[in-house]
């Protein structure tokens, strides 16, 4: 009898063990869903250093969960807005929709993400590994994005858009205010660079220079042409619509920028020189990025890239339209899922001249 009380006193011990060990967990889980972003690394890299004729720092976004900074402005507005929520729904050339679907998932949520069908069948999978539901609506992100609209409206789900929301744009800022920290009180980058879709990503970084206090730090922003809404707007002097998205960086493939983008663009307060490259000098540069610093990113990251790899922040200065720097360039490498080695081979024998 005194052997079944003590072996039924253990048993209970290691169940009550068992549970403070769960509990503990559980905090773990909630501390860490403080934010569904990492600190990403701080890299300089000695071959675009080389090329570019000054540091050159590349801030890691592409080993975020989710394969992209999306996560960090996705995961902030999804916090604020979706916690009891029925479920989410994306539009999304497919970064967004990562994102969205990793968070939703983190929260215990149900998403639904909309891509076009330029999106690569490789994203889609990957959505629905993240156990999201995928719909494929129309040609470009704008007619996904209708479709989201209307989910949202009559589905009664939280519309998580890619880019155009202030607590999208307060959410990327953390990527400057880690690489301020990483570089401490006396290193200022002498210029950023970064991809441009709808400008999501631009606003971010403003507000992260904003923050640190830098706001004379010049940001170059990267389109491909064909998928160069920014572009288009800085020009015209006002936010225009593209007819089509050619580029295949179909991550940059909005048709019009956000708004809050073109007005930065246009404000005293801060410094932006819009850039275009080609398709080819994009996927050039994802090959050469993949070669040299062993890592794969997608052509919208290509864009960003190319700047430092076809020589332009050198032209920008001879042509006194960048100044000289007096720090380090900062390359947001934004990443992006919808790349492998398949689809690298793709766009090779699609983009060959
Ligand atoms: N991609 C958005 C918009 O697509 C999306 O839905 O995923 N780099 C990568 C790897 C991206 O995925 C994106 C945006 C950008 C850069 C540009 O960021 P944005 O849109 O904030 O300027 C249509």
């Amino acid at each position: 009898m005194k052997f079944l009380l003590d072996d039924l006193k253990n048993k209970q011990l290691l169940t009550d063990n068992l549970q403070q060990k769960l509990d503990s967990y559980s905090v773990f889980e909630e501390t860490m869903a403080e934010h569904f972003h990492v600190n990403t690394p701080l890299l300089e890299s000695t071959s675009m250093s080389k090329l570019a004729g000054t540091p050159v720092y590349l801030k890691m976004e592409n080993s975020q969960p989710s394969g992209s900074f999306k996560i960090r402005g996705i995961g902030h507005l999804c916090q604020q807005l979706a916690s009891q929520s029925r479920g989410v729904v994306c539009s999304s050339g497919g970064n967004a929709g990562m994102a969205a679907a990793y968070v939703a998932r983190k929260m215990g949520v149900p998403a639904t993400i909309i891509v076009p069908s330029s999106t690569p069948q490789l994203v889609v999978q990957r959505l629905q590994d993240e156990t999201a539901t995928v719909k494929i609506v129309g040609k470009v992100w704008d007619d996904a994005n209708a479709e989201a609209l209307r989910l949202a409206e009559t589905e009664g789900l939280i519309y998580v858009p890619p880019f155009d929301h202030p607590l999208l744009w307060q959410g990327h800022a953390s990527v400057i205010t880690e690489v301020a920290a990483s570089l401490g009180p006396s290193v200022k980058p002498g210029a950023v660079l970064v991809s441009v879709g709808g400008g999501g990503l631009l606003c971010g970084v403003v507000q992260g220079l904003k923050d640190a206090g830098w706001n004379d730090v010049p940001i170059i922003a990267m389109e491909t042409v064909g998928a160069d809404c920014f572009n288009a707007a800085v020009k015209a002097g006002r936010v225009v619509t593209l007819d089509d998205i050619t580029s295949e960086a179909k991550c940059l493939g909005a048709k019009t920028v956000c708004k809050k983008a073109f007005e930065y663009s246009q404000s005293s307060e801060v410094t932006i020189i819009s850039e275009v490259v080609t398709d080819q000098q994009a996927l050039n540069a994802v090959q050469r990025f993949l070669d040299e610093e062993r890592v794969l990113v997608e052509m919208a990251c290509g864009a960003a890239l190319a700047a430092i790899y076809s020589g332009l922040t050198l032209r920008l200065q001879d042509e006194g339209r960048l100044s000289p720097l007096s720090g380090p360039l900062l390359v947001i490498v934004c990443g992006g899922s919808g790349i492998n080695m398949e689809q690298l081979t793709k766009l090779k024998h699609k983009l060959q001249p």
